[in-house]
């Protein structure tokens, strides 16, 4: 167990070509991050005393850099899968808190409810979401703290779940709200990616409260806290709903 920023987390070992992959992915979303801070002053002319300002520049380029990635993402190019051989046991935890405090969703009163651009806004049982077509995908979680590892989880496509509801695909964004107000969001061409799953399950059994009961989404073409546990509310909107690392700096693409 190490001690970070997001509080207790389980440590795995990565295999060699695994660390590798992972720098890989940090000094690309480093190169894509682009120019250095004195290269930012001399084109903006800001005054690198002035925080805010730089804030604002950063904040900017950032966005910026969003969409130039967005663009560069095919929508439809699959995250590589793995054999059942490869999964890795036991599956690690992670959240902003302690293991103690994950939440307890009642199944009883659990619904999942739906807003924004959409014709159909009724709330969803799990059951009802269970009578969607199904898939079941193994695939990597990457965090950005330096450890991956691999698992299966089965759900319903995030696409036919929009179509369902008659959502705006030609709005630019899908949000996810949490039972630990935990919240995050997606592209629409990564909403609508094949392998983007609202996942009910990991591995055989109904998901386990760590690892985001009653409902998670799954998406294995981005970071690890772009993969929302514990989902009470998706929406869809044309304003970014940002998320609650992305809010704090990280980066809100954070494709792979
Ligand atoms: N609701 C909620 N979802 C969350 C988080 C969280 O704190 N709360 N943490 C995120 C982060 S940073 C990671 S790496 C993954 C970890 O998923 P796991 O616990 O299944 O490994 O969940 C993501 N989804
Ligand atoms: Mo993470």
């Amino acid at each position: 167990m190490i001690e970070s920023k997001k509080g207790t987390v389980q440590r795995v070992r990565l295999e060699p070509a695994q660390q590798l992959e992972l720098e890989n992915i940090q000094r690309r979303h480093f190169l894509r991050a682009g120019l250095t801070v004195g290269a930012m002053s001399m084109l903006t002319g800001c005054n690198l005393q002035d925080g805010d300002q730089v804030d604002k520049v950063l904040w900017a380029m950032s966005r910026w850099n969003d969409r130039v990635q967005a663009w560069l993402f095919s929508g439809q190019k699959l995250a590589p899968t793995f054999s059942r051989a490869q999964i890795t046991t036991p599956f690690p935890f992670n959240a902003f808190y302690s293991q103690d405090d994950i939440p307890e969703v009642d199944l009883a009163s659990y619904s999942l409810a739906v807003s924004g651009r959409v014709r159909n806004k009724a709330p969803w049982t799990l059951e009802s979401l269970r009578n969607l077509p199904l898939r079941s995908d193994i695939t990597r979680l990457i965090c950005v703290e330096g450890w991956s590892a691999i698992g299966q989880w089965g759900g319903v496509p995030l696409k036919s779940f929009l179509e369902r509801i008659g959502a705006d695909t030609t709005a630019k964004f899908v949000g996810f709200k949490c039972a630990d107000h935990y919240y995050s969001s997606l592209d629409m061409p990564t909403a609508l990616h094949p392998q983007t799953l609202l996942a009910l399950d990991y591995g055989d059994v109904a998901l386990p409260p760590e690892y985001g009961y009653p409902l998670r989404v799954r998406v294995p073409t981005k970071l690890g806290f772009k993969n929302p546990k514990h989902v009470v509310e998706i929406f869809v909107s044309n304003d970014n709903p940002g998320g609650y690392w992305e809010d704090q700096g990280y980066n809100w693409f954070s494709g792979i």
